[in-house]
């Protein structure tokens, strides 16, 4: 039995209600570990730690901070095997993804943020004969971040890492459903030598843990990655308080494929976009929109791919879709099937759980699904479902193509499959949505701004744009 600690003040410590709750192996479906579920006392001790290091760590210089980031990046690297199997065996996915995307991710992340505010510039307005301004950009203080269970320390880094080198204490919270490469993190960053009070990584249920951390007065930002409902919760609470907040959302991301597409690579892509991580990446091109000349012709091409995908035991080399994060949440992801048929869907693959053999019984495998003859505008092409569900719908033009692409509440992410450049960036300048990608999905580069627009979130992370988040602009001037 796995027992979890909070990170709180540079020690590892036992929650201070004394109580747990269970980490479930969802590969298995069995509890493996326990986790603290911390509390308002918690978070308390974890600001008070916070405030008393923002002084030491917001008072280094860039590069003192960056050298003790860039030992975590180090360490981070070192471990990938023990993170990727924490990270395999928390959340169900496949251990070579864990290998090959989530732990080197969580690597840069922190090598990044340590590196970029080496080369950072501040700004200057000159105003001439009559005096000029220049732009401080000071850490807000102690900050905290929440993460979810899909790409556990990839996305809780991601945050993390700018906050800190932009000089700011923290207070971390990953998912309960996946703390366990974060717990392992905490234990880096002790060795790593990052000083008592700076970061500070709590575990625990949203209402217990989540709610203290976005209420606490002290705490004056918070960066959120979760479920749209969750963002709204906390944006309600944090508002009155003025706090800063960076909400990214849920999405429903459209996959937009015309005739003149590269064929085989608008496929692979598309399969790849719908079904990585179980679909449970809020990237994931879940609608995906064919022209209509060649819908029959990419269909039967599609599910030949899908054919090919095996549902297998996370640590088997050959699978390559593994179990979905918790048990409610793959009968979620049924019910949607459910009314996918009740829509007047048709399954064309999957739609079922998959049972394995022997010790993976119990485990929580779905089946990659693919569905046809849903109107646009139905509940299952509007709402996140987040899991290994696809839809293939055809259009007969353009504006039709963005008109239902652009017909959900969300905006985070889209791809656009055409080789004809001018429709690529007329299409990609109408769609709603915070990234576009032509040819290709999820080609990412640290650099540019990653969120949504409508109810995908507030706020942009990456780059400069974190930096910017996780500092105050002070403008001072000078008038001669
Ligand atoms: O997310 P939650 P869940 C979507 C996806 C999924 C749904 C719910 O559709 O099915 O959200 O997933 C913390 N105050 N996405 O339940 O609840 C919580 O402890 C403060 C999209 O896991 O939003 C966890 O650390 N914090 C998505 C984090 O918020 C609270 C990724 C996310 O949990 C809180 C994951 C509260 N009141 C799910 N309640 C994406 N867009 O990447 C919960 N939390």
């Amino acid at each position: 039995m796995i027992i979890l600690e909070n990170y709180i003040n540079g020690t590892l410590q036992k929650p201070l209600s004394g109580e747990y709750i269970d980490n479930i192996d969802p590969s298995v479906g069995e509890v493996y570990g326990k986790i603290p579920n911390s509390n308002a006392a918690d978070v308390q001790a974890a600001v008070d730690a916070a405030e008393k290091a923002f002084p030491i760590w917001s008072g280094m210089t860039a590069k003192q901070r960056s050298e003790i980031m860039l030992r975590v990046a180090a360490l981070v690297e070192k471990n990938l095997d023990a993170l990727a199997a924490a990270e395999s065996q928390d959340n169900g996915k496949p251990l070579k993804l864990a290998q090959t995307v989530d732990i080197p991710r969580a690597r840069d992340n922190f090598a990044f943020f340590a590196t970029a505010i080496l080369h950072q510039e501040d700004a200057f307005h000159n105003m001439g004969a009559s005096g000029f301004n220049y732009t401080l950009r000071e850490p807000i203080g102690i900050v905290g971040c929440i993460s979810p269970w899909n790409l556990p320390l990839y996305l809780f880094t991601w945050k993390i890492a700018p906050a800190l080198a932009s000089g700011n204490c923290v207070i971390a919270k990953p998912s309960e459903v996946t703390p366990y490469s974060a717990y392992l993190f905490s234990k880096l960053c002790i060795e790593a030598g990052m000083p008592a009070g700076v970061l500070n990584i709590l575990h625990g249920t949203g209402p217990s843990c989540g709610q203290a951390i976005v209420e606490h007065k002290k705490i004056k930002a918070i960066s959120f990655t979760g479920g749209t409902k969750t963002g709204e919760n906390i944006a309600r609470i944090a508002a009155p308080m003025f706090k800063k907040l960076s909400l990214e959302l849920g999405g429903k991301n459209p996959n937009l494929v015309f005739a003149d597409a590269d064929f085989d690579l608008a496929v692979s892509t598309s399969a790849r976009a719908a079904f990585t991580n179980q679909g449970q990446i809020c990237l994931c091109g879940s609608r995906i929109f064919v022209e209509a000349s060649i819908y029959e012709k990419f269909k039967v091409a599609f599910l030949e791919k899908i054919e090919k995908l095996t549902v297998g035991p996370p640590e088997d080399e050959n699978s390559r879709m593994g179990a979905v994060v918790s048990e409610a949440h793959m009968n979620k992801v049924l019910e949607y099937i459910s009314l996918a048929k009740k829509e007047g869907g048709t399954i064309l693959h999957g739609g079922h759980r998959v049972m394995l053999q022997g010790k993976h019984a119990n485990g929580y495998y779905l089946a990659p699904t693919v569905i046809e003859g849903l109107a646009y505008d139905c509940r299952t092409n509007q709402e996140e479902i987040f899991g290994p569900v696809v839809t293939l719908t055809p259009f007969e033009t353009e504006e039709e193509a963005l008109m239902m692409a652009n017909s959900t509440v969300y905006g985070l992410s889209s791809t656009i499959f055409t080789k004809d450049l001018n429709k690529a960036h007329r299409v990609a300048s109408n769609i709603h949505a915070g990234i576009v990608w032509i040819n290709c999905w999820l080609v990412r580069d640290l650099r540019t701004p990653f969120g949504g627009m409508k109810a995908s979130g507030v706020g942009r992370e990456g780059g400069l744009e974190a930096l910017h988040f996780f500092t105050e602009p002070k403008n001072v001037c000078l008038h001669y």
